[in-house]
C-alpha cells in the first residue's frame, strides 16, 4: 500500500523513527521513496545571489548579515542581462531550476518591479524559477506569482524552541505567516531547514514535525549542513554526525514522501560516500554549480563524476513536472 502524505504526526512517532536502527530506517525511506519517485533520479537546481550582504537580519549563521563582521562585501542587486546570462549557463549545464537569492528582510516596492522583470526573464528560458527574498506580504505573493514565480524558498531553519537562539530579528511565527501568503499565492513552497547550529535531536525532530504538520507540505524541502561563516557567531559549532544528518533526510522523506528532499548546503564539506548515504535515504534533489550564495559547492564534474558512479542522473524537467506535493 502507498503512504499517502499526513499531517498529523506526533513528536512521538518522529522520536520513535530517529530511534530505529538504521538499516529499518533506511528501509522505509526507501520503500516510500520508490512508492513516488525514480529512486536514480536527481532533481537539479543552480542558485544566483541576486543582491549580496548587508542584510539587517541577525541570522547567527549568515555571512550576509551585516550585524557580523564576516568577508563578505554588500553589492547593489545584478543587472538583468548577468543574471539571464547565468540562467542561461545553469540551463545549458543541465539544471532545471534557477533560484535566485536576496540578503533582504523582505523586498521593498522598487525591488519588486526588478524581481518581477528577472522572474520574467528567467521563465522565459524555459527554467523552472524559484526566490527567496525574505517576509512577503499576501500582495507581494501574489505579484511574484503573477509574473510567473514557480517556487518561493523561505526556510523555518529549526525547531521554534531553538529558533530565537539563532535569530532575533524576527518569529518563528514571522516565517509560518510568509509560508500561508506563498501557498495562498498559488505558489509551490520550498522550505526547510539547517544541521549544527546548536540544536538537539528533539529540534531536528520538531523542525520536520513543523514543515509535515504543515497544512500542505512543501514541494520541496532543502536540508542544509551549516556551512561555518568566518565571523558569525555559528563559526565555530560542533559538527553534525554524518549517519545523524543522513537520518534526518530518511524521517524527511518518510515524513513528507511526496516532496522533493534537497541535499542542500554543506555538501563540499561531505565525503561523496556520505551523499550516496543521502540519496538511498531519500534525498532526490540537489544545488549544482560551484556556488552556492556566498560559500562553495562541489563542482560540476565532481557531481558528474559521483552521478555516473552511482548510475543516477539529473531528473528531466518534463518528468519533475509531473509529481506533486500533497
Ligand atoms: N534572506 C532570505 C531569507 O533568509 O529568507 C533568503 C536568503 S537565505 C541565505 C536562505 C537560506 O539559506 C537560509 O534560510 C538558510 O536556511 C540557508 N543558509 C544561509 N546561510 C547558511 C549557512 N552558512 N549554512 C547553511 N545554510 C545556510
Ligand atoms: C537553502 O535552503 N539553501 C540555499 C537556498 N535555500 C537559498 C542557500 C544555502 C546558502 C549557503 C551559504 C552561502 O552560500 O552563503
Ligand atoms: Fe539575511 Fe537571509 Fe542571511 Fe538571514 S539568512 S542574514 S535573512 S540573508
Amino acid at each position: 500500500m502507498q503512504a499517502q502524505p499526513r499531517h498529523d504526526w506526533t513528536s512521538e512517532e518522529v522520536r520513535a523513527l530517529f530511534a530505529l536502527p538504521f538499516p529499518e530506517l533506511l528501509y522505509r525511506a526507501q520503500t516510500v521513496h520508490r512508492q513516488h519517485f525514480n529512486p536514480c533520479e536527481v532533481q537539479v537546481s543552480t542558485l544566483c545571489s541576486i543582491k549580496t550582504g548587508g542584510c539587517p537580519e541577525d541570522c547567527n549563521y549568515c555571512s550576509q548579515s551585516a550585524h557580523f563582521d564576516t568577508p563578505v562585501k554588500a553589492t547593489k542587486l545584478m543587472a538583468e542581462a548577468e543574471v539571464l546570462a547565468a540562467a542561461r549557463a545553469a540551463k545549458e549545464a543541465g539544471a532545471t531550476r534557477f533560484c535566485m537569492g536576496a540578503a533582504w528582510r523582505a523586498p521593498k516596492d522598487r525591488d519588486m518591479e526588478k524581481v518581477t522583470a528577472l522572474v520574467r526573464g528567467v521563465k522565459a528560458l524555459g527554467l523552472e524559477t524559484c526566490a527567496t527574498l525574505g517576509m512577503l506580504s499576501p500582495a507581494q505573493a501574489a505579484e511574484l506569482k503573477t509574473a510567473g514565480l514557480d517556487y518561493y524558498n523561505h526556510n523555518i531553519d529549526t525547531s521554534e524552541a531553538h529558533y530565537g537562539k539563532v535569530i532575533t530579528t524576527r518569529s518563528f511565527a514571522d516565517r509560518i505567516d510568509t509560508l500561508a501568503a506563498v501557498r495562498a499565492a498559488g505558489m509551490k513552497v520550498c522550505c526547510g531547514g539547517i544541521l549544527g547550529m546548536g540544536e538537539t535531536a528533539e529540534d531536528r525532530g520538531e523542525m520536520l514535525r513543523t514543515l509535515a504538520n504543515l497544512p500542505v507540505h512543501p514541494e520541496s524541502v532543502p536540508i542544509n549542513q551549516l556551512m561555518p561563516a568566518k565571523g558569525t557567531p555559528l563559526a565555530g559549532a560542533d559538527k553534525v554526525e554524518p549517519m545523524e544528518f543522513v537520518r534526518t533526510i530518511a524521517v524527511a522523506r518518510i515524513l513528507m514522501p511526496k516532496s522533493f528532499v534537497r541535499l542542500s548546503a554543506g555538501r563540499e564539506a561531505m565525503s561523496d560516500e556520505t551523499q550516496a548515504l543521502c540519496f538511498l535515504a531519500g534525498a532526490n534533489s540537489i544545488f549544482y554549480g560551484e556556488k552556492l550564495l556566498t560559500a562553495g559547492n562541489p563542482d560540476q564534474d565532481h557531481d558528474r563524476r559521483l552521478f555516473a558512479s552511482l548510475g543516477m542522473k539529473p531528473m528531466a524537467a518534463a518528468e519533475e513536472a509531473t509529481h506533486h506535493a500533497a
